[in-house]
């Protein structure tokens, strides 16, 4: 018997488990309930330009964050989905880790989108609607904006309702003529436009190799809702990291100032605020590889010792050297992001290469034959 569940059976007794599993159903249905309520007009942010999004979803996602740390720490192999790391202090430490010498995306395609806007742009018709998923501070947006004029409304959805707060504002000041509708949303799962991004071409925009950070099915899942969400005649601009040197990669997700660190055990602290924990952060180590089976980077938190740690009302025991599996970041070829895409029923249009280290940038259009949900 390892030491961690003599551990918990020493504390809970062999129903323990059991408890757990009931509280975390309960949770779940809970959840279920609070987001079974929610109609398409819930869903969707009415467009007002200069004020704070509406974010109809909190208590929802409150429920499934607590929900999702039960399960996660429970699990065999302990992990938590990376899309938690964004609270207030983690958009702004990613903003920071963007900002290293160390962590190049960024970099890359924000030099490559300067170097394609035009080309981009030319192929915005007339009034379109710009979807960004994961918007954060929308500073590589401006490059489009600027590019394309042409664009009428602008929808950036994004979980962070500070992050979109803030970027929504200083838009609505500098892009006078935009309609701004930001969504506050978790767009891993189903998600709907607001109405004013209806009855006009729409280009998805989801930049900054976001998609990375899904499993396969994930980012099939992610591909077949916009397909959904913006329609057939819609492009979605996509930026994905390309496979490469391990030692660029490794640095990139261990960078020397340590900024990747801090946005890795900021999840930790997130809990304690949030739900209640315990954990001290200094007894977790950050730790970054390269899987080449899996062709992505993992990042984990190492527990430095035998610990117990409470947290959304549960305990939870850590062996010296366990791991808590926080994030994915998976790099692509151009083969292996068009078999992708080609799943979800989007053929690759175009494709744009960064200077080293590289990144792509891929226009993507819905696949002729409309037999695509089919195949998701
Ligand atoms: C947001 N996402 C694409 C980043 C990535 O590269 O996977 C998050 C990140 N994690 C560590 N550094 C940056």
């Amino acid at each position: 018997m390892n030491p961690a569940s003599s551990r918990r059976r020493d504390q809970y007794g062999t129903s323990a488990d059991e408890t757990l599993l009931d509280q975390y159903l309960r949770l779940r249905q809970h959840t279920q309930a609070l987001v079974a309520r929610l109609n398409h007009e819930d869903m969707a942010v009415h467009s007002v330009p200069d004020a704070s999004p509406i974010d109809t979803q909190a208590d929802a996602r409150d429920t499934a964050f607590a929900a999702d740390v039960i399960s996660g720490l429970s699990a065999r192999h302990k992990q938590l989905p990376p899309k938690f790391f964004y609270d207030a202090t983690g958009s702004r430490l990613f903003e920071e880790i963007s900002r290293t010498d160390d962590y190049y995306v960024t970099r890359s395609e924000t030099a490559l989108l300067r170097n394609i806007a035009a080309e981009l742009a030319a192929g915005i018709p007339q009034g379109a609607a710009l979807v960004e998923f994961g918007s954060g501070e929308s500073a590589k947006t401006r490059l489009l904006l600027d590019a394309a004029p042409q664009l009428s409304h602008y929808v950036p959805i994004d979980i962070s309702a500070d992050a979109l707060d803030q970027a929504s504002a200083m838009l609505a000041r500098d892009y006078p003529q935009l309609r701004i509708t930001p969504v506050v949303a978790d767009f891993t799962g189903h998600f709907q436009l607001p109405s004013g991004a209806e009855g006009r071409p729409r280009v998805g925009f989801f930049s900054g190799s976001t998609i990375g950070n899904f499993d396969g099915e994930g980012a099939v899942r992610f591909l077949v809702s916009a397909r959904q969400a913006l329609g057939d005649q819609a492009a979605l601009l996509v930026g994905v990291d390309l496979v490469k040197d391990e030692a660029t990669l490794s640095a990139a997700y261990d960078d020397s100032q340590g900024v990747t660190a801090r946005f890795n055990k900021n999840l930790l602290i997130r809990i304690n605020r949030e739900l209640g924990g315990d954990f001290d952060p200094d007894a977790f180590d950050h730790l970054a590889f390269w899987n080449p089976v899996h062709s992505r980077m993992e990042m984990h938190l190492v527990s430095r010792k035998d610990q117990i740690v409470n947290a959304a009302g549960h305990t939870f025991a850590f062996r010296n050297g366990e791991r808590l599996h926080t994030e994915n970041s998976h790099k692509f070829t151009i083969d292996s992001f068009a078999q992708l895409a080609a799943r979800a029923g989007w053929s690759v249009a175009d494709t744009w290469i960064s200077d080293e280290p590289r990144v792509a940038i891929f226009r993507l259009e819905p696949h002729e034959s409309n037999d695509w949900s089919e195949r998701s």
